[in-house]
């Protein structure tokens, strides 16, 4: 197979021998955020659309996306960061009963790399302990991220336990993640919260509206 189709089928596969090197060989040609958008998200959209129609097994989806990751930790380091730092602070976490957190990191390291500190808190949390960080780190921004249609409902209560704390003024709220649909967050999630509510369809759409906010 040509590269670039090498890189994607190595996602859906699963396979891990040689990733490095055809990673270094593609980086020749492409700059490494566009090795992940172009090829590596679409490997795992494939992923996604095999396990969704039963025709790919849940062990294989953890494989793609440990291969996924490997990826991106090759990646990271050859990205280029904006010379600019303490644009703002965010404060980001998969929610509470969801384990997805690629799109989360790759949030991460693409806010990193722009003059942003993330305080990435991992996944499943509770919004208590986002909250707390939140206040310790005195973050200007909320991030959460979640893939579960779940997840969606998850965010709603999260909102409104934030505002029944009285923090909305405070923290505005950048989310995002596959279930959740424009609509959703800009009808149903902006009822439950007095503060700023934003929906990021992708990582960069995520670093816009943090340029946004912090304006
Ligand atoms: Co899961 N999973 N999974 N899974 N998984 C989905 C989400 C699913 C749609 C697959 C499917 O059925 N087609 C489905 C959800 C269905 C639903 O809720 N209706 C599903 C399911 C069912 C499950 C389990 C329940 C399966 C089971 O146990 N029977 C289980 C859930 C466990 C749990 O959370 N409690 C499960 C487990 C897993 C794995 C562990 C195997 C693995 C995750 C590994 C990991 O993340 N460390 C996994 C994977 C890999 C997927 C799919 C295939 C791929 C997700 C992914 O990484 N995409 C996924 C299918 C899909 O999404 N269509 C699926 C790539 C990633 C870059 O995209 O995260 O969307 P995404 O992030 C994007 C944007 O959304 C946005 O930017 C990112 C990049 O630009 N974004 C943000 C995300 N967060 C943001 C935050 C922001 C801003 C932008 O600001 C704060």
């Amino acid at each position: 197979l040509p590269l670039f189709e090498r890189l994607e089928r190595r996602i859906v596969d699963g396979e891990r021998n040689g990733l490095g090197e055809d990673l270094d060989e593609a980086m020749k040609s492409v700059p490494p955020l566009q090795i992940i958008n172009e090829t590596l998200l679409s490997g795992m959209k494939t992923v996604g659309e095999l396990f969704g129609s039963g025709q790919m097994q849940l062990p294989f989806v953890l494989q793609s996306a440990e291969v996924m990751k490997t990826a991106v930790a090759h990646l990271e380091p050859h990205m280029e960061a904006t010379d600019d730092s303490g644009k703002g602070r965010i404060v980001l976490a998969t929610v509470k009963g969801d384990v997805h957190d690629i799109g989360k990191n790759l949030v991460d390291i693409i806010l990193s790399n722009n003059g942003y500190e993330v305080v990435n808190l991992g996944i499943k949390q509770p919004i208590a302990t986002i909250l707390d960080a939140a206040q310790d780190k005195k973050a200007d921004v909320i991030g959460m991220s979640g893939l579960l249609v779940k997840s969606t409902v998850v965010m709603k209560e999260n909102l409104a336990e934030l505002n029944a704390k009285g923090v909305a003024e405070q923290f505005p709220v950048l989310l995002g993640g596959a279930a959740l649909t424009r609509s959703y967050v800009e009808n149903d999630l902006t009822e439950v919260y007095d503060g700023e509510v934003h929906y990021a369809r992708d990582a960069f759409e995520g670093l816009r509206l943090m340029d946004e906010i912090m304006t």
